[in-house]
């Protein structure tokens, strides 16, 4: 538990559910006063000696009006979301009968939740560390199944866990170290400098695993801009549709036919890719609207996480494969051949040069799945590890980074021989960021920036 603790003496109260009209709604209060305040104006017995985790029906009491029937919930603390004493009415889910409640509770004496208040004080109560209370918020705004399920790995302490290792094992090194320095006339030596090189360096590389992880992290929780580029009329609008499976984007046999962009979300196993149909590119064109159109193609390019390079098989492949391969990285390109339905001679396909490409009918809808499932390995290669640790949050990122840094000042004082003062403040500096990123060590506003970015009522 936390010192802190005692200033948190109010009872605040918010709709837990989302605002609007539904069947039910639920209303939640949390603090010292959250039964008393509750059982002022319920009609039924009291609630004030019923035991935690009991459901009780019965009414809410404005003075003599009924403001609705309901069933609440008790959780006693330390026994609850919060660790704090927790009612949860459950109502009927009209807007009026929700805020009629609120002020109901507001004029027992609770007070209106900040955003994230519920779980800030999960966290100042010990409940949850600040990476858990973190994933609660990604929980509630993932939208795939794979943001779904990394923030729920991290809620269940994935990342802490890890991370709380390697703290323990630095904090034993610069426990023994700092006792070195108090019986430092005496010559003695606790620590065993070559464990701690050891240990040192496999923060090290956890330290990078993490940072790599980032980058899918960050697809997984953001999704994957994807451009389909190539020359006019090469069937990306088709592409996108039989992506789709529906008629999105405009097609024709003319040259051109697409001037703006076309943005529309693809969710490949949990996965999801923003696709970006853009104004086919050519060398020159007279038409000022679709030169626009293909500046801002070459702008998508720049921009997109991959580039789903196309040609029709037709039309000089091979010449039209080298320049994609010479204009993009070969780690964001997908080169796809398209209108194989039309190709007389097959042994094409086989043509050492085309060893990367794709061959689908956009029009057809042959080969769409392997173009998928490309999309899909690119962005999680052989699929996303369930069990391990991928870094989703950018502030853990900088925590990371600078904890990277002082390992590595660790390790170069560890080379130079120097003294074993030094040598403590730099792994105090390491542990330091350990903390930020658990939590352990926070400062207040830093708290409220990410407690702010939570919904009101979690
Ligand atoms: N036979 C065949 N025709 C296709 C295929 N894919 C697209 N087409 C045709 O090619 C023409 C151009 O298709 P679009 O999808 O509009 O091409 P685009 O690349 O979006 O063209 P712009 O928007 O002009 O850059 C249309 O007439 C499509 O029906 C395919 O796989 N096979
Ligand atoms: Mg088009």
């Amino acid at each position: 538990m936390r010192e802190n603790l005692s200033t948190w003496n109010d009872t605040i109260v918010a709709l837990a559910t989302a605002p609007g009209l539904g069947a039910i709604a639920v209303i939640r209060l949390s603090g010292a006063s959250a039964i008393e305040i509750v059982a002022s104006v319920f009609s039924k017995k009291s609630l004030l000696n019923q035991p935690s985790h009991t459901v009780h029906f019965g009414k809410l009491l404005n003075g003599k009006d009924v403001v609705d029937e309901v069933v609440v919930s008790i959780y006693r603390a330390p026994k609850s979301y919060t660790g704090e004493e927790v009612v949860e009415i459950s109502c009927h889910g009209a807007p009026l009968i929700q805020d009629e409640i609120l002020q109901l509770m507001i004029h027992a004496g609770a007070r209106m939740a900040k955003p994230g208040e519920f779980t800030q004080r999960a966290f100042l109560n010990g409940k949850l560390d600040l990476t858990q209370a973190e994933a609660v918020a990604d929980l509630i705004a993932s939208n795939t199944d794979a943001a779904r399920k990394t923030a729920l790995h991290n809620l269940k302490g994935g990342f802490s866990t890890d991370l709380q290792v390697m703290r323990e094992k630095l904090i034993k090194f610069s426990a023994l170290i700092e006792l070195e320095l108090d019986f430092s006339q005496e010559d003695v030596a606790f620590a065993n400098k070559k464990e701690l090189e050891i240990l040192v360096q496999q923060l090290q590389i956890k330290t990078q695993a993490l940072l790599d992880s980032f980058k899918l992290g960050n697809v997984i929780k953001n999704g994957v801009q994807v451009a389909i580029v190539g020359k006019p009329n090469a069937g990306k609008s088709t592409l996108l549709n039989a992506l789709l499976n529906e008629n999105r984007a405009l097609v024709s046999e003319i040259p051109g036919t697409t001037r703006d962009t076309v943005e529309e979300y693809l969710n490949i196993q949990g996965i999801l890719f923003k696709l970006i149909d853009t104004a086919g590119i050519r060398s020159t064109t007279e038409d000022s609207i679709e030169q626009m159109g293909i500046e801002k193609s070459k702008e998508k390019i720049l921009g997109a996480d991959l580039v789903i390079a196309m040609f029709d098989v037709n039309d000089q492949s091979i010449e039209q494969v080298k320049i994609w391969e010479s204009e993009v990285d070969s780690d964001k390109l997908i080169l796809v051949g398209n209108k194989k339905d039309l190709v007389k001679d097959n042994t094409l396909f086989a043509n050492e040069s085309l060893k990367e490409v794709i061959f689908i009918s956009a029009k057809e809808k042959e080969n769409i799945k392997a173009l998928e499932n490309t999309l899909y390995k690119k962005v999680a290669g052989e699929g996303i590890n369930k069990e391990g640790t991928i870094v989703t949050n950018a502030r853990h990122v900088a925590s990371l980074k600078k904890l990277s840094l002082a390992l590595n000042d660790v390790e170069t004082g560890l080379q130079h021989n120097v003294t074993g003062d030094l040598l403590a403040l730099d792994i105090r500096q390491a542990l330091h960021y350990l903390g930020t990123i658990t939590g352990q060590i926070t400062n207040e506003d830093q708290l409220d920036f990410i407690f702010s970015k939570f919904c009101i009522g979690k």
